[in-house]
């Protein structure tokens, strides 16, 4: 597989409800697809960096300048003969995960397309129908946030979470088991609390939650093991797990049960399958979260969920939770019993609609 040319192309699409976490409220989300053209097929990938360095430090500014000054620059000296090889090519630029895996995921992409399979068979995806959860932003009051959850538990979805920060944390969570005793619950923190807090959050051991994901600093591994010796619910890393190596050393200090993969945050598919490996051996469950991705992003992750480790629902659910219209066909439906069935088409097995990315692009930038 030799790569030709490089599409990168900035869309704009509308959230139809705003999402609020600790870190702020997003209204609309500014998109950087990548289409990489080889000599044997085209593949889409999505960069996940973000419209503000709040999630990590990537932007979609700085994930197209990574893009088109340093990556674009090594693969075209590299002959790279496999989407397998770009992780190591790319290691000398340190860091910008979301803008490696953009790439590396387009090439996926493609190469699973000029193979004539699935990528999630190429992955080596095990499962053909994955489990899938929600992810609930920070609601204005108790009332709303009830009305959003029956929702989602109507439509199937195996798994709810909740955003938490100072201040919405103990109190929703006490009306959701009181609602809702048995539902699979979580919380996800996104880094709003400190050391200090270790009493506070102890509060939410009563309400036997899956897990509390990433209570503590974004860069953070050594206090979020001091803080497990004091919980009694499990933590799960999301911000703080960038490599395999970070992985490694939290789970060497027991400082999370649980790990949360993105791709994006890791830096593309190679690197989740290493992350994935190195749980499995250890037996800590993964699961896949979701940065809000548009139907390329959301099946890519779809495709990744079928490796046999990720038994935990992911944040991947159906596009009309995030878009009024998605940018592939078809777009991602859940089951009524809360899965998604992956498709059989080559590659990511949805079909971006070209027509509507067109007519989304503010910006677009050819690199051959
Ligand atoms: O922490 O998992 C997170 C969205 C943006 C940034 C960070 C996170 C999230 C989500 C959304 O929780 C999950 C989704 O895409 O459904
Ligand atoms: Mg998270």
């Amino acid at each position: 597989m030799r790569l030709k040319k490089l599409t990168l192309r900035e869309i704009h699409l509308p959230l139809i409800a705003p999402f609020q976490t600790s870190f702020g409220t997003s209204n609309l989300r500014r998109i950087l697809l990548l289409e990489a053209e080889t000599d044997s097929a085209t593949g889409w990938g999505e960069c996940v960096a973000g419209e503000d360095p709040f999630y990590s430090y990537e932007t979609v500014e700085t994930a197209a300048h990574i893009l088109r000054d340093h990556i674009w620059p090594i693969l075209k000296k590299h002959e790279i003969n496999s989407a397998a090889e770009i992780s190591d090519a790319l290691a000398p630029i340190r860091g910008h995960n979301m803008a490696k895996a953009g790439i590396e995921s387009a090439l996926w992409d493609a190469e699973a397309k000029s193979l004539n399979i699935p990528l999630w068979k190429y992955l080596g995806g095990t499962r053909e129908e994955i489990p899938c959860g929600v992810s609930i932003g920070i609601q204005p009051n108790i009332e709303t946030l009830l009305a959003k959850v029956e929702k989602e538990l109507s439509a199937g979805y195996q798994r709810i979470k909740i955003k938490i920060q100072p201040g919405w944390d103990i109190k929703p969570v006490e009306a959701l088991r009181e609602r809702w005793p048995r539902i699979r619950l979580m919380v996800d923190a996104n880094s709003a609390y400190t050391l200090k807090d270790a009493a506070h959050l102890q509060q939410l051991d009563r309400f036997y939650l899956i897990m509390i994901e990433q209570p503590l600093s974004w860069d953070d591994i050594h206090d979020h093991a001091t803080l497990q010796k004091q919980l009694d619910t499990p933590i799960c890393l999301d911000e703080s797990i960038h490599s395999l190596a970070d992985a490694q050393v939290a789970l060497n200090i027991n400082a999370c049960r649980i790990i949360n993969i993105k791709m994006g945050r890791v830096g593309g598919h190679t690197q989740v399958k290493r992350i994935h490996d190195l749980c499995m051996e250890k037996g800590i469950p993964v699961w896949c979260g979701g940065m809000l991705e548009s139907g390329i992003g959301r099946a890519q992750n779809i495709a990744l969920s079928t490796l046999p480790n990720f038994v935990l629902p992911g944040d991947v659910s159906a596009s009309k939770r995030y878009w009024a219209e998605d940018i592939i066909s078809p777009e991602v439906e859940v089951t009524p019993h809360g899965t998604i069935k992956v498709l059989q088409a080559p590659g990511i097995g949805y079909e971006p609609r070209r027509d509507r990315i067109e007519a989304l692009t503010k910006k677009k930038e050819v690199l051959q």
